[in-house]
């Protein structure tokens, strides 16, 4: 009689349950979301930023141009808003553990610490690297709804909180691939 009870009060408590961590919206491998950076300020900066989901981290790829020759700090800013012409709308880099600015290989970091895009003579940076602190999915880590932004100036991985990397000359939401995207704003 009582083990019945039980069984049943467990299975009520995995129906109930099961779907929240489902929304927990945390990744599952494979998983893609992709960020199509469009230019701000009269900037010709555009391309693609990938993320796709690793059984370990994430890896991210760029293919950008409209770029000076050069380096250029890029980073996951905090709110998926893109609209301001400077950039502003999309808030401070992504840092949901807190930690100061730094570079991507740095034992702390910002989750959306990347460090920087070279462009060539002609203006064109790619990059590939894998991160261990952002998921491709809403949780915690999540960059879904968030959006990247590429800079005018290098990224010293010293200055804090930005870097000083200047002005914001592109912006991108990061948007799931087969999903819905819900942009991430300012509270
Ligand atoms: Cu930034």
């Amino acid at each position: 009689m009582h083990r019945r009870i039980c069984t049943a009060l467990l299975l009520a408590l995995v129906v109930v349950i099961a779907p929240v961590v489902v929304h927990a919206g945390e990744a599952k491998p494979g998983a893609k979301a992709t960020a199509k950076v469009m230019p701000l300020g009269g900037s010709k900066v555009g391309g693609t930023i990938v993320f796709r989901q690793l059984d370990h981290g994430v890896e991210i790829t760029a293919d950008i141009t409209g770029l000076s020759p050069g380096s250029h700090g890029f980073h996951v800013h905090e709110f998926g808003d893109c609209s301001a012409p400077d950039g502003s709308s999309a808030g401070p880099h992504f840092n949901p553990g807190g930690a100061p600015h730094a570079g991507p290989d740095a034992k702390q970091a910002h989750a959306g610490d990347y460090g920087n895009l070279v462009a060539d003579a002609q203006g064109h940076a790619t990059l590939k690297l894998v991160s261990h602190r952002i998921a491709v999915g809403t949780g915690p880590e999540g960059v879904v709804g968030r959006s990247v932004i590429v800079h005018e100036k290098e990224d010293d991985l010293v200055t804090q909180p930005t870097g000083n990397a200047g002005g914001r000359i592109g912006c991108g939401l990061i948007e799931l691939e087969g999903g819905t995207t819900v942009p991430v704003r300012k509270p």
